[in-house]
């Protein structure tokens, strides 16, 4: 265009790692965490994107899974990374995750949600899981997982869900964490 600059884009496919960003993460009872999140219907750059701040989130939290809906994007994307500490890290991405297949097996582990800061409880889920999902390149895959993957998968799918870890514990304890939740929210607007 005659007397427009042009401006050159030196690393276009990589621009939206620029715009990486923290996002807050949604606490209880903040009612958007009971939303079911939507299929992507596309793997593209704002799916991306939102990846790449879902795992800065995550790391910053500091967490091993994330759900999209816990930044308030109600999308069907989970990340993970579960690498122990001096490990490299290993970040999975889940898009559209489904859980195909549970074993009958159970087992019971201490779990923490970035929704609910500082409260864990003993979840049973199914022991082995096979789950369904789509990689960043909309590429299909299944993986049949067992241990902390297996509780993780399901922790975030029920994320997607609307589903929190507290809707699996007696409802005793899960009133008295949404009682707590709910009055910590209301002393912060008022002091806000
Ligand atoms: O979905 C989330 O809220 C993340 C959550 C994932 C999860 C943890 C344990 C069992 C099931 C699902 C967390 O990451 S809580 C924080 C946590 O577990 C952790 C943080 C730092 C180091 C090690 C663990
Ligand atoms: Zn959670």
């Amino acid at each position: 265009m005659a007397g427009q600059p042009r401006r050159i884009d030196r690393f276009p496919a990589t621009a939206y790692i620029a715009a990486m960003a923290l996002r807050d993460i949604l606490i209880l009872p903040d009612k958007r965490l009971r939303q079911v999140s939507e299929p992507v219907k596309k793997v593209d750059a704002g799916i991306r994107a939102l990846v790449e701040d879902m795992f800065e989130t995550m790391y910053d939290a500091p967490g091993i899974g994330l759900a999209a809906i816990q930044v308030g994007t109600p999308k069907r994307v989970v990340t993970l990374d579960l690498a122990k500490k001096d490990d490299p890290k290993n970040p999975q991405v889940f898009i559209n995750p489904e859980v195909v297949w549970t074993s009958e097996e159970k087992a019971v582990y201490e779990e923490g949600c970035l929704s609910i800061p500082e409260y864990y409880g003993d979840v049973e889920r199914p022991a082995q899981v096979k789950v369904k999902y789509l990689d960043l390149e909309a590429k299909p895959h299944e993986l049949e997982a067992s241990g902390l993957l297996a509780t993780c998968l399901q922790h975030e799918i029920d994320h997607l869900n609307g589903v929190l870890f507290i809707d699996h514990l007696s409802k005793l304890k899960r009133d008295r964490v949404l009682k707590k939740f709910t009055k910590a929210a209301k002393r912060a607007a008022e002091t806000a």
